[in-house]
């Protein structure tokens, strides 16, 4: 199973160094096998290494230049990171991200052989719409992303679960789940208020290979329980 922790815009850096840190112990007391990830803030990405996987939210799709705001490779390669978020919701709806955008930067973080985890979900009023619709929509989201890529892990989190405690049933998460692993082997992980008393029977859902988790993962106790949860 792949647990992921996305921080977003929270913790400082030293408060992530504590966080990564509490997250390797618990590791290695339950002696885990499962695939951890830990996206910090981009000021808190540190040089970690251990068990958890370090990831970035973002990046641009440059080596380096001038595009004011952003990091690039170069910035990543100083901590050795090498596994990214792409296509999250926050990014393509608050930011503005183009589906082009989002595919010119998966592409180059493909050539570079990163881990990358694409994020596709829908809007309330899309999923309203009906099956048909919603899948269509999601298929979109897929425009110029190579499914086929062995370092690829999915993570399908619907626009209106995210951060809004709300989460579509456990029948609707595995029905859509398959849908979606009709188009990729990749591994699938469900996101969107996934909360500690949710995450076990979300877990377990058929088609589900993981959890990204915001909100819920914020304090390090609860995501530690989670890995635990998919053991
Ligand atoms: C979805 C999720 C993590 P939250 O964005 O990517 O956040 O669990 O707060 O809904």
């Amino acid at each position: 199973m792949v647990i992921a922790s996305n921080l977003k815009t929270n913790l400082t850096r030293e408060k992530t160094i504590s966080y990564l840190m509490d997250v390797e112990n618990f590791l290695d007391e339950i002696k885990s096998n499962q695939d951890v990830y830990v996206f910090p803030a981009q000021s808190s990405l540190n040089p970690h290494h251990g068990k958890v996987t370090q990831g970035a939210q973002n990046a641009y799709a440059t080596k380096n230049g001038a595009f004011t705001g952003e990091i690039g490779l170069e910035q990543l390669e100083e901590f050795d990171v090498k596994t990214i978020l792409i296509g999250h919701s926050e990014r393509r709806h608050i930011l503005g991200e183009t589906q082009e955008a989002i595919a010119q930067k998966f592409n180059f973080y493909k050539t570079q052989g990163f881990k990358i985890v694409y994020c596709v979900g829908e809007p309330l009023e899309v999923r309203e719409e009906g099956e048909d619709v919603m899948m269509k929509y999601l298929e979109l989201q897929y425009e110029g992303i190579d499914l086929d890529y062995e370092n690829l892990i999915i993570a399908y989190e619907p626009v209106w679960a995210i951060g809004t405690g709300k989460t579509p049933t456990l029948e609707d998460i595995s029905k859509i789940h398959l849908k979606l692993k009709e188009k990729s082997s990749a591994p699938l992980l469900y996101g969107g208020s996934v909360k500690v008393d949710t995450a076990l029977d979300i877990l377990k859902c058929d088609g589900v290979d993981g959890v990204l988790v915001g909100s819920g993962a914020l304090k390090v106790e609860n995501f530690c329980k989670m890995i635990q949860f998919a053991d």
